[in-house]
């Protein structure tokens, strides 16, 4: 990417240019959220000043206008994800919503003592507690998919952990801890193979590339606006319709009801009988806006730049020495997860933070895979295209700089 590119990139999106703790601000925490392009800043704006009305009532024109813009929102994440179906596309809260929301209906339709989940051991906290409660209720067992010393899935242990027992297997699509790309579409055909349906959970993979539903043939797939450069408080839950079609309804109210009467309520069609409550109009809007922004970039050639970025960052830390990585995986995203020997994580995301570089440190919601590594965090710089060959220089002269403070 050339660094005009970058620069207009960059243009785009405000918050990056700012001065924190009186250095420009240099932002590798795009795994815990992305910011945000000024075109989705004034979708917001624009909707809440001229638009702003409930939805689906088509009581007045700014009642037709947001409805209208709303239900092409729900078109745009339909091509975004090639859905067969707008009506595939479920509006959320975020990822964990859309995993809440599967184990609470499909799961305690169709999960029974003696049944399996599978997930793996590099999940984070929402794709594994809905599973818990889940089993806690219905008596099933999960189950972690071990991971291997450099990140990677077992995908022999996998296989062999295979049985007309598992019902569901539930994978992170790319590891928010170690940056790990997990092999779904293999672990997609191998479960079907035994009859089990397969929930991913999207929300740090979308932000790199473009995920095809129907081509991984996934029953379930979940994702977060606010990781895809889109608002917070909206995702997605993808799924099949025949599936969505034959679960009961999440939360019960407007919107969600075809008839309501004292003696029997009967359900709205897809997507509505999943959406109870006015949605959340801006935020649908909003994440159709950053979409629109992505679909007008070259997304190989970006997704290029965060690989080189990730490169660079692991040349600079074999350089400056002392320090552990954690997820080594052959195939991984630009997620760069480490330690500096003999300093806790939070103590240098303090002292990066100092100079203006803003990291995440801690379990990152992900406390098994910690455990395994037998860390009590890690210090996590997660790139996104926006960053620049310079953010990854300042990290690593910032991290010398912590190395000579604390060690
Ligand atoms: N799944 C993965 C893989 C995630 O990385 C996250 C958030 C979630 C689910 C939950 O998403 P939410 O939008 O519903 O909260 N991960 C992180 C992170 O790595 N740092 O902050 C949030």
């Amino acid at each position: 990417m050339t660094q005009a590119l970058i620069n207009h990139i960059r243009a785009q999106f405000p918050a990056l240019h700012q001065d924190v703790n009186g250095k420009p601000l240099v932002y590798l925490d795009n795994g815990a959220t992305t910011q945000k392009p000024q075109c989705v800043i004034d979708a917001l704006s624009e909707y809440y000043r001229l638009n702003n009305s409930n939805v689906h009532r088509g009581a007045h024109t700014l009642s037709d206008r947001a409805t209208q813009q709303f239900e092409d929102a729900r078109k745009t994440l339909q091509a975004f994800l090639n859905a067969a179906k707008a009506e595939e596309i479920v509006w959320t809260r975020g990822t964990t919503e859309s995993i809440n929301i599967v184990a609470a209906t499909w799961g305690r339709q169709n999960i029974k003592a003696g049944d399996e989940i599978l997930v793996t051991g590099m999940e984070h906290h929402s794709n594994i507690v809905p599973w818990q409660m889940l089993c806690e209720h219905t008596g099933a067992t999960l189950r972690p998919i071990p991971v291997k010393d450099n990140g990677e899935l077992d995908m022999n242990a996998y296989a062999d952990m295979l049985s007309d027992k598992v019902k569901l297997v539930s994978v992170v699509h790319v590891s928010n801890a170690l940056g790990t790309i997990n092999p779904v579409a293999e672990i997609i055909k191998q479960a079907h193979a035994v009859g089990a349906k397969v929930m991913v959970d999207g929300a740090q993979a979308v932000s790199h590339w473009n995920v095809d539903v129907q081509t991984l043939d996934v029953d379930f797939y979940a994702f977060s606006g606010h990781k895809l450069f889109g608002p917070t408080g909206i995702g997605v839950l993808y799924g099949k319709e025949d599936l969505l079609n034959s679960m009961p309804p999440y939360q019960g109210g407007g919107e969600m009801i075809e008839h309501c009467s004292f003696d029997k309520t009967t359900y709205n069609v897809l997507p509505y009988k999943f959406e109870a409550g006015t949605p959340n109009i801006a935020g649908a809007i909003g994440l159709a806006t950053a979409i629109n922004y992505l679909n007008g970039l070259d997304r190989v050639l970006l997704e290029q730049h965060e690989n080189n970025l990730l490169e660079r960052a692991n040349e600079l830390a074999d350089k400056l020495g002392g320090l552990r990585k954690i997820g080594t995986a052959s195939n991984k995203a630009s997620v760069f997860s480490f330690l500096l020997d003999g300093a806790h994580p939070a103590d240098v995301g303090t002292l990066l933070d100092q100079q203006g570089i803003a990291v995440r440190t801690g379990h990152h919601c992900a406390m098994p895979i910690m455990e395994q590594f037998n860390v009590p965090g890690t210090v996590r710089a997660s790139f996104s295209f926006y960053n620049t060959m310079d953010d990854v220089e300042r990290l690593f002269a910032g991290l010398e700089k912590a190395k000579m403070f604390l060690l």
